[in-house]
């Protein structure tokens, strides 16, 4: 079963049980096998009642999905092999529908989407158990059609729930999902969050004016001036001193793409954005930011072939 991709070969599973180790039961589970040529090891361990991951999937293709708390050595293997099974490549119009287990969590998405990234960089950050699907979005499958006739990623499924527009996944996967609350429980706090990002379409506007025309430099970076100034006033973080919040998540899929706007003569300076040029070196060592984010010259790439009108969806894979 694992083999019905060719890149993707099981090496072995592993799995340990051992009793009385420092007076408490402790498990390892872990699955080692090769994607693209290379070896992949992914795994937990389990700790008296608390499951720990123990690695993380290191792949740059399909490792970006990882497990949160799965007490269950049994369904995390389950969680595992269907991963591996699982093709990160887009799936096009009359392909057929890859069915989706009773009560596992999917995401519709294209890999180089800053909107689906908010909602993965969301998935990621509270290790929230899921399944990726990629969607060809110039031949989109039907079935894909069906559960979200816009036809637009990201989409959520879950049992017979389809949730979309990215930013009402990621509050749901809040609202739903333990981990980190990303939301602040204060109405007035909760609204000052959501203006940050309902209003942040102004700077996603002028940037893309800024990569096609090469206009609107000076509106792109006055609508920035905005955040630098919130930051100076909140902290290290969108959600204040110590954790992220769904504004950091929101806005950082623009930041990481920011780098490709250096050649329309985009800079952002110390004297001009002190606080967001430590935001953006903060947010680089989150680990839900590096499982979900490309260097420049990958997203160079896909928007060179974007623009030729021969969108590579999977650039890399
Ligand atoms: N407002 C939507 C925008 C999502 C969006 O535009 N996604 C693009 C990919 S980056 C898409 O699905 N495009 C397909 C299409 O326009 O047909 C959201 O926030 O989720």
């Amino acid at each position: 079963m694992v083999n019905e991709y060719s890149t993707t070969k099981l090496v072995t599973l592993l799995c340990f049980h051992i009793d009385k180790v420092f007076d408490i039961k402790y498990y390892v589970a872990g699955l080692l096998y090769i994607v693209n040529n290379k070896l992949m090891l992914s795994g937990y361990s389990r700790y008296g009642s608390k499951v720990n991951k123990l690695y993380r999937l290191v792949d740059s293709n399909i490792g970006r999905i990882c497990f949160g708390d799965i007490s269950e050595g049994q369904f995390m293997f389950k969680q595992v092999f269907n991963l591996v099974k699982m093709s990160q490549k887009s799936y096009v119009a009359g392909s057929a529908y890859p069915p989706l287990e009773n009560g596992v969590l999917r995401i519709y998405s294209m890999r180089f989407c800053p909107y689906a990234q908010r909602t993965r960089l969301v998935l990621q950050h509270k290790n929230i158990p899921h399944e990726n699907v990629n969607v060809h979005l110039l031949k989109k499958p039907e079935w894909f059609l069906e559960r979200n006739p816009f036809g637009l990623v990201p989409t959520l499924e879950i049992n017979d729930k389809v949730i979309y527009e990215s930013n009402i996944c990621s509050q749901y996967l809040d609202d739903v999902y333990p981990g980190d609350k990303l939301t602040p429980s204060d109405p007035y706090q909760k609204a000052r969050d959501q203006m940050l990002i309902d209003t942040f379409g102004k700077v996603i506007g002028h940037y893309y004016k800024v990569a096609r025309h090469g206009e609107d430099l000076e509106d792109l970076k006055k609508s920035l001036k905005r955040y630098d100034e919130e930051l100076a006033k909140r902290g290290k973080y969108f959600g204040g001193n110590d954790k992220p919040c769904l504004v950091d998540f929101a806005l950082w899929p623009w930041f990481e793409r920011f780098p490709l706007l250096e050649e329309n003569g985009l800079k952002l300076t110390e004297a001009e954005f002190p606080n967001l040029l430590v935001w953006i070196k903060t947010m680089y060592q989150l680990p839900a930011v590096k499982a979900t984010m490309f260097d420049k010259e990958s997203h160079k790439r896909f928007v060179i072939s974007y623009r030729a009108g021969n969108p590579d969806y999977d650039f890399g894979l």
